[in-house]
């Protein structure tokens, strides 16, 4: 009985002393990881990528329009919840490969990837007619306003506020709604165009996403190149700053940047 009492304090005291080199070990790791954070300059957030780009939804669905320079849309879009992402590039004409200079009677265009559970195609479409001149005749084809669907129920809705927005300006509406064929991506340099002007902005997410895919495929660089641009709400922001995975410098500026004259706060964003 004694020496059994004797081997169970020597196996508690064994456990314990296990639990404590395990657990130093655990703040050593933990150390690490935060040493591993600032990795970069400080660049890097904790954890790798941005709370928001962590939590993305799997499932989206795709929305692809043309409503002229395709670098407010790419902003507008971006920073309206419910947004995954977006790209733009050139949509709708007959040439392989266009670039920005060759065209090839393709149009600028956004394609937007969206959580349907959040953010509805209608309340896309209604962004889409209020963000352009949709009765106006464009200056060139590349600018053309035009509704790539990508199912019946799409072009249905686009029909029908089509009908809704002519009715409304009592103009006619030049828009025309195809269905959708290729999405050939635009040139780097295009890619959240509005983002691309606050450097220090740019150089934390270039640092977090250095293959441009990713970069473009990031939820929080959606959201910025929003509010960059003037859009979204003062809400949202407020609610979101931290999941953007912007440094605390970053985070300042993009604040400073809101307070120049964010929307503060609409029914459509
Ligand atoms: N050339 C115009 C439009 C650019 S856009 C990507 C500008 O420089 O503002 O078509």
């Amino acid at each position: 009985m004694v020496n059994l009492s004797k081997v169970t304090i020597v196996l508690v005291l064994g456990m314990f002393i296990l639990g404590a080199v395990l657990s130093l070990s655990l703040v050593d790791c933990k150390k690490e990881d935060e040493t591993m954070g600032v990795t970069n300059g400080g660049l890097v957030p904790k954890g790798g990528i941005p709370a928001i780009d962590a939590s993305a939804p799997v499932r989206t669905e795709t929305a692809t329009l043309a409503l002229g320079c395709f670098w407010g849309p790419d902003s507008r879009f971006g920073s309206i919840d419910g947004v995954v992402h977006t790209r733009i590039g050139y949509t709708g004409g007959s040439s392989n490969n266009p670039t920005y200079y060759n065209l090839g009677g393709h149009s600028e265009t956004i394609q937007i990837y969206y959580d349907p559970t959040k953010v509805t195609y209608e309340e896309l479409l209604e962004v889409f007619w209020d963000s352009h001149h949709p009765t106006a005749q464009p200056y060139s084809r590349q600018y053309m306003s035009i509704v790539f669907y990508h199912s019946g129920e799409q072009r249905r809705l686009a029909i029908e506020s089509k009908e809704c927005e002519e009715s409304r300006s009592g103009l006619s509406v030049i828009t025309e709604i195809i269905p959708f064929s290729e999405f050939y991506l635009a040139e780097d340099y295009h890619q959240k165009y509005y983002l691309r002007q606050e450097a220090d902005l740019l150089k934390e997410f270039r640092a977090i996403y250095p293959k441009i895919e990713d970069f473009i495929s990031s939820t929080a660089v959606a959201r910025v190149n929003g509010y960059v641009g003037g859009y979204g709400t003062l809400e949202n922001l407020e609610k979101e700053t931290n999941s953007l995975g912007l440094s605390e410098a970053g985070s300042i500026r993009l604040l400073e940047i809101a307070d120049r004259g964010l929307i503060p706060g609409c029914v459509v964003p």
